[in-house]
């Protein structure tokens, strides 16, 4: 009998199967002008991201009963928000790494301004890529640039958790747990629960079911942050496929270094569990949902 980490990984490879599928239509060709930048994007988005942002977004959208069709592009967008945070956190002035899913990081390959603009064109292809979606009403579509915008942006989202990590570096052990979450809520969590919010945006589900999707993907955030976390102390560069032990090295404030493994473990696990308890609240059909909660507990790497 299939486990439910072995159904997660199926949900997880259909979804990158379909989105990978978008993807390829949605951004320039390599041998399009200028092809060292369409080259740079197209190294890092298919470099081999378990593509868990846009199997969120599917799982979330189809449960609320939306056909997958009109799902893609938001989720070949999240993707390409995703991919472009990363090639800037790799770059020299950010978290400087030189490997990425087990290959060379953008700025390695193809020089750091080169490595700028592929971040900077992965955002506004991201925004393009929903407004010309044909499959959704305008109404929908603004919805959507609002969420993903917020999520990608301050005071709340993405850019807002990086430069507050950025100020945090160095106060391992004596910054407080509200805080070390109020960084990753934004950092990490922003995202996935844009993910989710976007999956029930387009399946035009209820306020109150809507929030409470958006309260399970924000315990599934911090799950995903504080996993990413004893990751980095717990594997080796080779499974992690990036450089393992570099959180400790730049002394940075993250669960294990602020709580210890043990706590960041329970941690985690209390999150499962109110993960588990806003699913029970949801009408709709949670198989799917509970298994990437599953997965994000289990993975490694
Ligand atoms: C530079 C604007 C800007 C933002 C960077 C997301 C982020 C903010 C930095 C990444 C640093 C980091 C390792 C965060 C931990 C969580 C995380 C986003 C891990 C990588 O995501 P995965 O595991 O990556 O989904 P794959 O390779 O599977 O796509």
């Amino acid at each position: 009998m299939e486990t439910t980490i072995e159904k997660a990984a199926g949900l997880l490879e259909e979804a990158s199967a379909l989105v990978n599928e978008r993807l390829e239509t949605l951004l320039p060709s390599a041998t399009e002008e200028p092809t060292r930048l369409h080259e740079a994007i197209r190294h890092s988005v298919f470099a081999g991201g378990k593509r868990f942002r846009p199997a969120l977004m599917i799982a979330v959208g189809k449960a609320f009963g939306s056909a997958a069709d009109k799902l893609l592009s938001t989720a070949a967008a999240l993707e390409m928000i995703h991919a472009y945070s990363l090639i800037h956190d790799d770059l020299p002035a950010m978290d400087d790494d030189s490997l990425r899913r087990g290959k060379p990081t953008c700025h390695v390959e193809f020089g750091e301004a080169t490595a700028i603009l592929a971040g900077d064109l992965l955002q506004t292809l991201a925004f393009k890529a929903i407004a010309e979606d044909a499959t959704l009403p305008d109404a929908i579509k603004v919805k959507l640039i609002s969420e993903l915008a917020a999520a990608a942006g301050s005071p709340s989202g993405m850019v807002a958790g990086q430069q507050l990590d950025l100020d945090a570096e160095g106060s391992a052990g004596i910054i407080e747990e509200e805080e070390l979450e109020r960084i990753h809520l934004c950092k990490t969590g922003a995202m996935i629960r844009a993910s989710a919010r976007c999956g029930a945006i387009i399946a035009e589900a209820g306020d109150e079911e809507s929030e409470t999707v958006a309260e399970f993907a924000s315990h599934l955030g911090l799950i995903f942050q504080i996993t990413d976390d004893l990751l980095d102390v717990t594997e080796t560069t080779e499974t992690l496929g990036k450089t393992a032990g570099k959180d400790a090295e730049a002394l940075k404030a993250t669960y294990p270094s602020v709580f210890g493994v043990h706590e960041a473990r329970n941690m985690a696990m209390s999150h499962y569990w109110r993960a588990n308890e806003a699913l029970e609240r949801l009408s709709i059909p949670t198989t799917d949902l509970l298994e990437l909660v599953e997965f994000i507990m289990m993975r490694d790497k």
